[in-house]
């Protein structure tokens, strides 16, 4: 039945589209990595009056900004695989970044929409340890990829790049839509950034941007952790402790442990003078003045966020010069543009760097859309939706069949301004890897757009918050007689949500084994050997 639709929906697709008369769009997909709601100055906040990000604030102008958007697994490879397939981790096999690779075997979207004539191609970081498919052009980078001087896949094998990573994504990019592609056909466009990815190493262009300003504070950047559980209180993601001079704030070459800094590895000499230029003065200053206690973490936070900036302007600039290109090549009023990042992160809040949480700055994810003559301008989204939807939708854009096993939904007719009757109520939020980097606890939780759920569950602790009067999330009020009901609503939601996305019975036990397997001494001493070897290739 579905092939049979196939069949007819590729000569037709094909003719539209050289015609010119396709209702079939092009796709742009702009994908960053942990770029943050709070970092897009379309969003508000309080950072949009010192950095501005004016080429992202275009795509919410013209089109439409969603609120709401809801990660299923706030990690990197979880996300890609959930959206690449439209389902939750436990279905895709894909639960956490380390020790995992994505089954490429199994039904995606880009394989879809192939079969319904589309081009597809990705540029970038991919971060699923195995090869892509259902691509006709990649090029991607190895595992996290590097600011500088990086390394790229395609399926010739491996080649080392120069110049800066965000740069050279965007040149390839527009190199693939100006000369590269078939014109022929309609065609998606993944362009996923590496920026701005821990250590936040910026392009040799903006080392001194905000050298001459203070960036605010967030108001949770000495939060205590009173009244909340012992996961937020035992992790190891905070700028006081756990983020280093070294590596990630490049006052040093090295790290305590002595890694050198990922940025030095790769860095050519006239890099790295540059980069010299612009950090020594600042970091002699640092040493000079012997910070200690709350002074040393606001520095370090302006140290963080700065850079943090610096990454994300090359981003901003990079939607830019894509935009132009559609533009160029004549695309721009048939081509959907998207931004969207794997997940939050926090940027300070809390006290914290990285993500995982379901709390909301990394559960929270940006997505702008302007989908020229069906997107009306300046709007703003606040259903709740997830990266959980991006499958169907791209698929529906295309006008092709959407497969039933997908547990998302499309968000075509929220673009077009009409919400679906039956559109979704509750999301359900699953993050399993524990232990590992930066040792957030397991946790799953639901959310309804005002009250969120969650359950640490190797803890026996649960957390409930109010997002409407507590947005920062600094009241647990779980176990208070005054919320019994809503937490007895939400809880029987969460287990209808766990049928319903089939979540299996013995979830918890499995990934415990997976977990106590990859932590294993022989598990361990791979590792480390694998390491090696890449470090030599590295030096090479
Ligand atoms: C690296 C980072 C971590 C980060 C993970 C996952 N450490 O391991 O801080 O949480 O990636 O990030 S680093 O010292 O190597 O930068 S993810 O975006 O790929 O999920
Ligand atoms: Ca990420």
């Amino acid at each position: 039945m579905l092939s049979y639709k196939y069949h007819l929906l590729l000569p037709l697709c094909l003719l539209a589209s050289y015609l010119g008369l396709s209702g079939t769009p092009n796709i742009v997909f702009v994908f960053s990595d942990d770029h943050a709601t709070q970092a897009i100055s379309a969003y508000g906040g309080h950072l949009a009056k010192v950095a501005p990000t004016p080429n992202l604030d275009r795509i919410a102008k013209q089109g439409m900004r969603f609120n709401r958007c809801m990660v299923t697994n706030s990690i990197c490879g979880p996300s890609r695989a959930t959206i690449l397939t439209g389902k939750y981790s436990h279905l895709n096999g894909f639960y956490k970044n380390e020790a995992t690779k994505f089954d490429g075997s199994q039904q995606t979207f880009p394989k879809l929409m192939q079969k319904a004539g589309y081009q597809t191609a990705i540029i970038g970081k991919w971060h699923l340890a195995s090869k892509p498919t259902g691509f006709d052009h990649w090029e991607v980078l190895p595992g996290q990829g590097s600011y500088y001087n990086p390394d790229f896949i395609t399926s010739n094998g491996r080649h080392r790049e120069t110049g800066y990573v965000s740069e050279i994504i965007t040149d390839k990019a527009k190199k693939w839509l100006s000369s590269q592609r078939d014109k022929r056909k309609p065609f998606i466009l993944m362009v996923q950034h590496k920026a701005p990815h821990r250590a936040w190493d910026p392009a040799p262009k903006y080392l001194t941007l905000f050298d001459d300003i203070k960036i605010p504070e967030p108001s949770t950047l000495f939060d205590d952790y009173g009244n909340r559980g012992t996961a937020a209180k035992n992790q190891d993601m905070t700028i006081s402790k756990t983020m280093t001079l070294g590596r990630d704030l490049k006052v040093k070459e090295h790290d305590d442990t002595g890694n050198l800094g990922w940025a030095f590895k790769r860095m050519n000499p006239e890099q790295r003078a540059k980069w010299d230029a612009a950090y020594q003065p600042k970091n002699n200053a640092f040493m000079k003045a012997n910070l200690k206690g709350k002074e040393l973490i606001s520095w370090k936070y302006q140290r963080y966020i700065k850079d943090y900036l610096r990454c994300i302007r090359s981003v901003d600039d990079s939607v830019g010069e894509l935009r132009e290109c559609l533009l160029a090549n004549n695309l721009n009023e048939n081509t959907v543009f998207i931004y969207s990042s794997d997940q939050g992160f926090y940027l300070g809040e809390h006290g914290w760097f990285d993500k995982r949480f379901m709390y909301d700055e990394s559960y929270r994810t940006p997505l702008l859309v302007d989908w020229p003559g069906v997107t009306q301008t300046g709007r703003v989204n606040n259903d709740l939706v997830s990266n959980l939807d991006f499958a169907q939708t791209f698929l529906d854009m295309a006008g092709a069949p959407l497969p039933k096993d997908m547990q998302g939904a499309s968000l075509v007719p929220l673009l077009k301004g009409k919400k679906p009757k039956n559109w979704r109520k509750y999301h359900y939020y699953h993050y399993y890897e524990y232990p590992g980097w930066h040792m957030v606890h397991r946790h799953e939780g639901v959310y309804d757009g005002r009250y969120k759920l969650m359950n640490f569950y190797d803890l026996d602790e649960w957390e409930l918050y109010d997002m409407q009067s507590d947005p920062l999330e600094m009241k647990n009020h779980f176990g208070r007689p005054a919320y019994a009901e809503i937490t007895k609503r939400l809880s029987k939601e969460l287990t209808n949500l766990r049928k319903q996305f089939q979540v299996p019975e013995n979830i918890k036990q499995d990934i415990t084994d997976v977990n106590m397997h990859y932590h294993s001494e022989e598990i361990r001493k791979r590792g480390v050997a694998r390491k090696k070897a890449h470090e030599a290739k590295d030096r090479n």
